[in-house]
């Protein structure tokens, strides 16, 4: 439900104090944010159609293996990690596709084919208590092709160094044109400014990786574990690229390097902001306190105009 603000009559709100306005200016444009229509885009869509999460996203040259093309990159509207739920006009709220986008330093392969050739991941932390829930992504090291919904290990899944990616897929999908993407940046359809945000790198421009599945699938198995989600539930994310399928070794998406690995997931600072599959704000409704704050400062002006 979209929090309802109403504005006070002007001759009101001339008493109202400057931080009271400024509050109400920032609920109504919170209220947007949250009313805006959902996007749909193929896995190879410009950037514009999915939605970009946290601008300085991730740092230069911080992944821990010396590889540039797994080091996650998103500096101001140059972003590194994008989602997008698209449910085709279905009226579920579990069905559609879902699926992440980040930015890498450079191309991997070599100078003749532009290839992937590590692990990426999107964890999920749906049920809000720090731990990754389920993940989703694509790991191509080695003779693998592995793209799908992947279970956490076995640790407690709580911080980085706890968490890892269970080496049995928990689905996997053919990998095509459909569920897989990976191109260089084009800031001229993709918006940002520029095609590589680290040219002390390889001089070769930053490349998205992008990978979809299935939401119905992502439903189903946190319903397993007991978690409930539709496409408009609150979540939180994180990012990371790995060398083998099941540690989260190379570049953790909001941390630099490894700093932060042993303290929990939203004390790291790797956990995006409170969104849903389509990566749309979730704006907490005002609280009680906010409310009866409110109402008495309006009737509190309202008295002092009929005493004088
Ligand atoms: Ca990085
Ligand atoms: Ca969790
Ligand atoms: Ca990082």
């Amino acid at each position: 439900m979209i929090p309802f603000i109403s504005i006070p009559k002007a001759s009101l709100a001339e008493e109202l104090t400057p931080s009271l306005m400024k509050f109400h200016t920032l609920a109504l444009a919170l209220a947007f944010v949250s009313y805006t229509g959902a996007h749909c885009a193929s896995v190879s869509a410009p950037s514009t159609e999915w939605t970009a999460l946290q601008g300085d996203y991730d740092y230069l040259s911080d992944q821990q293996t010396g590889l540039p093309d797994s080091d996650i990159v998103g500096q101001g509207e140059d972003y590194g990690l994008f989602v997008t739920h698209n449910d085709f006009g279905s009226e579920s709220d579990t069905d559609g596709t879902f699926g992440f986008r980040i930015r890498l330093d450079a191309p991997g392969g070599n100078k003749n084919e532009a290839k992937f050739t590590k692990a990426a991941w999107l964890g999920i932390d749906a049920d809000f208590n720090d731990t990754i829930d389920v993940f989703i992504g694509v790991n191509l090291s080695g003779a693998k092709t592995d793209l799908g919904i992947f279970v956490p290990g076995a640790g407690n899944n709580d911080t980085p160094t706890s968490t890892s990616v269970s080496t049995t897929a928990y689905k996997t999908y053919e990998i095509g044109p459909s569920n897989y993407n990976y191109r260089p940046v084009d800031y001229k359809t993709d918006g940002g400014t520029t095609n590589d945000l680290n040219p002390g790198t390889k001089g070769e421009p930053d490349y998205y990786l992008s990978v979809l599945v299935d939401f119905s699938d992502i439903v189903a198995y946190l319903s397993a574990m007991e978690i409930e989600v539709t496409d408009q539930s609150a979540m939180r994310f994180v990012s990371a690229t790995s060398r083998q399928g099941n540690k989260l070794n190379q570049d953790i998406g909001g941390i630099r390097g490894d700093e932060n690995a042993g303290v929990s997931w939203s004390a790291s600072g790797a956990l995006t902001e409170t969104v849903t599959a389509n990566g749309i704000a979730v704006v907490p409704e005002p609280g009680a306190g906010t409310i009866l704050m409110l109402g008495s400062v309006i009737l509190m002006l309202r008295r002092r105009r009929q005493g004088t």
